[in-house]
């Protein structure tokens, strides 16, 4: 399987993670790309490729222009303003308050942000950019006739909406790769998001839609992070409605649990018949991933990666998260390898 990646994902260097009221070296680091790209070498994955450059074009599909120039010039602003540290959103549109976007720094900060761990600072607009470039070059491989590729995208997406940030993710790789599928002519993409974590900002996005089915498997809201979507009930709206589906799992979930969630998803897949299909990998799943809860082993990922390729339809992983940097490369590329039976 071809894998695409730039050394750009370096870019995204912040210090601080707001973490348990402390300000933390980053889960979402560097060094996570390096693991997963030396064990793909090792294991011999396939060919691997730098990005082409796609310009904003097919981001706009996706995001409103003013959150994309927000990002581009957030880091410009906030120096300009005399912050010393890295620019930390500390106010939100709340309940019962105006969604009017404000004009300084400090308030767009909040307006553009659903959470406030994410720290932007110096190369993140550009690390984003370069991982969006990353998802449109696998996507273009696969609307080229490959069978599968893997885009190793940092920073992640799928927290990210159509206008706000977070979770450490800036642009939603996976959603604007669907929406490219689509525009170039598929008539139905099926998006599966086995991170830990809800994939928010792809359900929300694309809630009213029926040319995109979303579906995540994750931690329930009521225990984890981003705590405020991803509850079994929501279905989709309107013309959207059963375009959605979602299962959260309790703390403690291991692969018995998680596979019957993951059999039950990729039925579902099969009985939509999508043109493509969109893989959110995030290998946060792990036993020993600092801050999640499910439990699943290095093999499972073997299974489940064989399970997907059982829906025999273009595929295209998109990296998201997984903090357990000793064994993310493994982890990773364990669903990789069992999807082309490896
Ligand atoms: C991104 B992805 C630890 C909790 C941080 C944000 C988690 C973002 C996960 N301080 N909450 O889905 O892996
Ligand atoms: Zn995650």
């Amino acid at each position: 399987m071809l894998t695409v990646q730039t050394d750009k994902h370096k870019l995204r260097d912040a210090k601080t993670e707001l973490h348990g009221g402390q300000l933390v070296p980053p889960f979402e680091c560097p060094a996570r790309v390096d693991r997963i790209l030396e064990r793909a070498k090792a294991v011999k994955l396939g060919e691997f490729r730098e990005p082409d450059d796609f310009g904003l074009d097919p981001v706009r599909r996706i995001h409103d222009a003013k959150f994309l120039d927000f990002l581009s010039t957030c880091w410009d602003e906030w120096q300009a303003a005399g912050f010393k540290g890295e620019a930390i959103p500390t106010g939100w549109p709340a309940r019962r308050m105006q969604t009017r976007c404000p004009e300084f720094i400090d308030g767009k900060l909040g307006y553009y942000s659903l959470a406030a761990e994410t720290a932007i600072s110096n190369g993140t607009w550009e690390a984003a950019k370069a991982s969006a470039n990353v998802a449109l070059t696998a996507q273009a491989e696969i609307a080229k006739g490959a069978s599968s590729a893997f885009a190793l995208c940092r920073p992640p997406g799928h927290h990210a909406t159509s206008d706000m940030y977070g979770g450490y993710c800036f642009i939603n790789n996976a959603a604007v790769a669907a929406q490219a599928f689509l525009d170039q002519g598929a008539s139905r993409v099926a998006i599966l998001d086995v991170d830990f974590h809800h994939g928010n900002g792809t359900q929300d996005i694309f809630y009213g839609r029926d040319d995109v089915f979303f579906q995540s498997l994750h931690g329930e809201p009521q225990h984890a992070f981003p705590y405020f979507l991803g509850y079994a009930d929501e279905l989709g709206k309107e013309k959207g409605e059963g375009f959605t589906a979602n299962y959260p799992l309790p703390p403690g979930t291991d692969f018995a649990s998680w596979g019957d969630a993951m059999t039950a998803a990729i039925k579902r897949i099969h009985d939509y018949g999508p043109d493509a299909v969109v893989i959110s990998l995030g290998v946060d799943t792990y036993k020993d991933d600092p801050i999640s809860f499910f439990k699943l082993e290095s093999d499972d990922y073997k299974t489940y990666g064989a399970m997907i390729a059982d829906l025999k339809r273009p595929t295209l992983f998109v990296m998201e998260g997984g903090y357990a940097v000793e064994e993310i490369g493994i982890n990773a590329v364990n669903v990789l390898m069992g999807f082309e039976d490896k």
